[in-house]
């Protein structure tokens, strides 16, 4: 069945997908010896995140908080993004008034919109990742910026003209089936890689250990539900 059958069915007759929180989890379900992939509950779920603000685990928090901001204001997006590309992107940036995911280690941004005080916009630039802008911001003003209406859009507009700009949004990738994110994974070397955009589900292999890979989350696949809800 896809994913979002599997967790219907899950709920229906357990209590949800499966939840690892460990190895231990891993190692002490019992399995059939004839099955390659499962289901388990671990989805990266675009509607919490793909062109929406939502409370959702896995949506974009503000740096200055660390919180999602649901219904918050969004720029128009550049056409296909945010994508997630190869599983690595989860910082915001802009370019030509257009906001983008882009991957946090990335070396090619390197300008940042800090905002001080006097919530007065500031470019700098930054030879450094999102990480590295954000702290410059902090030392320097009060963090990285953060657009919360059309008007400040205008104002961050013109300032950046034609540069690539880090701005103060970011998100962790994944939560469970009952929205918790995630502090324990267990992927192959290689994933989640998010083919081709379209890998937003979790299967665990049958290999030793059971590490995981993201797939497309209308694939058919054997599923893991669990009775009774684990302690994080
Ligand atoms: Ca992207
Ligand atoms: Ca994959």
């Amino acid at each position: 069945m896809t994913w979002p059958a599997a967790q219907q069915f899950c709920r229906e007759n357990y209590d949800d997908l499966a939840t690892f929180t460990n190895m231990d989890d891993i190692r002490r379900v019992t399995r059939p010896s004839d099955y390659i992939y499962a289901w388990i509950g671990l989805i990266d779920d675009l509607t919490s995140w793909s062109r929406v603000m939502s409370a959702k685990s896995n949506s974009w928090r503000r740096s200055s908080t660390d919180s999602t901001s649901p219904g918050g204001f969004q720029a128009p997006w550049e056409k296909g993004e945010p994508n997630f590309h190869m599983a690595a992107e989860t910082c915001l940036m802009m370019r030509n008034g257009l906001w983008l995911d882009a991957n946090c280690q990335s070396n090619n941004v390197n300008f940042a919109v800090c905002v001080n005080g006097s919530k007065d916009f500031i470019l700098v630039q930054s030879y450094h990742t999102w990480s590295g802008a954000r702290d410059f911001c902090r030392k320097r003003y009060v963090d990285l910026a953060v657009i919360e209406d059309a008007s400040q859009l205008t104002r961050v507009i013109n300032l950046i003209a034609h540069h690539w700009v880090w701005i103060g949004f970011y998100r962790q990738p994944f939560l469970w089936s009952d929205n918790r994110i995630t502090h324990f994974t267990n992927w192959i070397n290689g994933e989640p890689d998010n083919k081709q955009n379209r890998e937003h589900c979790t299967v665990e292999s049958s290999l030793p250990e059971h590490p995981w890979l993201d797939a497309t989350c209308e694939s058919i696949q054997n599923v893991i539900c669990q009775r009774g809800k684990l302690c994080a």
